[in-house]
């Protein structure tokens, strides 16, 4: 039933690996302890709807009535209501703001509202759902900046040089929640047997050997010429490095998460076709600052061609950036070449 760790075979649920890390700082309340754990909750029970897409066509699609009279969910919805539910009245947040709403989202009247603000994109790559391919949602917890009462804009908009906890959970051939707290990057697989997060891959480095690039190709056609050649040098045209083999999901989570195991950069960049998006398509604070957080903890970094992903102030909640983010080198490499063409 247990998988073993690789550690020296102990099996570590998530909640003793967070308390354990909660031991290390003596003056923690146990406010964040209890936040992250019920973000694992929230993934189990999103993991539980989304393992069952592939029966929409049996149980009934998006609004219909299913045969309890219930009407089905899109479950990008059930994912946001899941975690925004789940967390809207435990007095640890003071707002939180999600990639499905224009607004921050207020905790409800009568609740009392805590030191943190919690960000997230509830379920990424929603038209892959489709398709049957991997999904995942992303979090991002900072700590507010004003003093007490509602939370506000500003204590959402936050650089991801403060951020306080990152993660993702990604749902595919298994369940899994990676996250970092500042101190090493650490990932859980959900057993579905016991319905518990099991520590899987403690202390996740990125590969100095970088292996795979991910890029949507299709787009090449709108690239600036920096960015061109940069995937010219990727493929081994320029500078005659080995080439790197190509792998693209179109699901963030899923892309970034091969490339922190594998080594290697993905990268969405700017885009001169869409003239709504000439930053690209990520968004700074609900994707590109999170993964790029958990990158630079395992070893590697984030970037939008020009400076680090950390240090941008976002302005706007949905704020859209290009995003290069993998190996130290390779993004260096992004910027050297964006610097030098465009
Ligand atoms: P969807 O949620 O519409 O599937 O978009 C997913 C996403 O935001 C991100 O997960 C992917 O990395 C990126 O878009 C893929 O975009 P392209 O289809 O333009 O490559």
């Amino acid at each position: 039933m247990f998988g073993q760790t690789r550690d020296h075979g102990t099996i570590i649920t998530i909640e003793r690996h967070i308390l354990q890390e909660q031991s290390f700082h003596p003056e923690a309340s146990g406010t964040l302890t209890n936040l992250l754990y019920d973000l694992a909750l929230a993934g189990k029970y999103i993991a539980s709807h989304t393992s069952r897409g592939g029966l929409t066509p049996i149980l009934g699609s998006t609004d219909d009535v299913n045969v309890q009279g219930e009407r089905v969910m899109k479950l990008d919805k059930l994912a946001d209501q899941a975690i925004y539910r789940l967390n809207d009245h435990t007095g640890r947040l003071a707002a939180m703001a999600s990639e499905e709403h224009a607004e921050i989202l207020p905790i409800p009247d009568g609740y009392p509202t805590g030191k943190y603000v919690l960000l997230f994109d509830p379920l990424d790559g929603s038209s892959n759902i489709d398709y049957n391919t991997s999904i995942g949602s992303v979090f991002s917890i900072y700590r507010r900046v004003s003093e007490s009462g509602p939370g506000t804009l500003e204590d959402c908009l936050q650089p991801g040089r403060k951020l306080v906890v990152a993660g993702y959970l990604l749902y595919s051939v298994s369940t899994m929640l990676v996250y970092t707290t500042g101190s090493g990057v650490h990932g859980f697989t959900l057993d579905p047997s016991i319905g518990e997060f099991l520590l899987s891959h403690p202390n996740i480095r990125i590969p100095e050997t970088p292996k795979y690039y991910s890029v949507n190709h299709g787009y090449n056609k709108y690239w600036s010429e920096g960015v061109r050649h940069f995937t010219r040098y990727l493929q081994g045209l320029e500078d005659e490095p080995n080439p790197l083999s190509l792998r693209y999901i179109g699901s963030l989570v899923g892309d970034f998460h091969r490339t922190l195991l594998s080594g290697g950069i993905f990268y969405y960049p700017a885009d001169h076709h869409d003239p709504s998006k000439p930053h690209g398509k990520l968004r700074l604070a609900y994707e590109a600052a999170p993964l790029g957080f958990i990158m630079e903890q395992a070893g590697g970094s984030a970037s939008d061609g020009q400076q680090n992903i950390l240090d941008i102030q976002p302005q706007r909640l949905h704020q859209r950036t290009p995003l290069f983010v993998g190996n130290h080198e390779l993004v260096e490499k992004a910027e050297e070449y964006i610097k030098r063409y465009d």
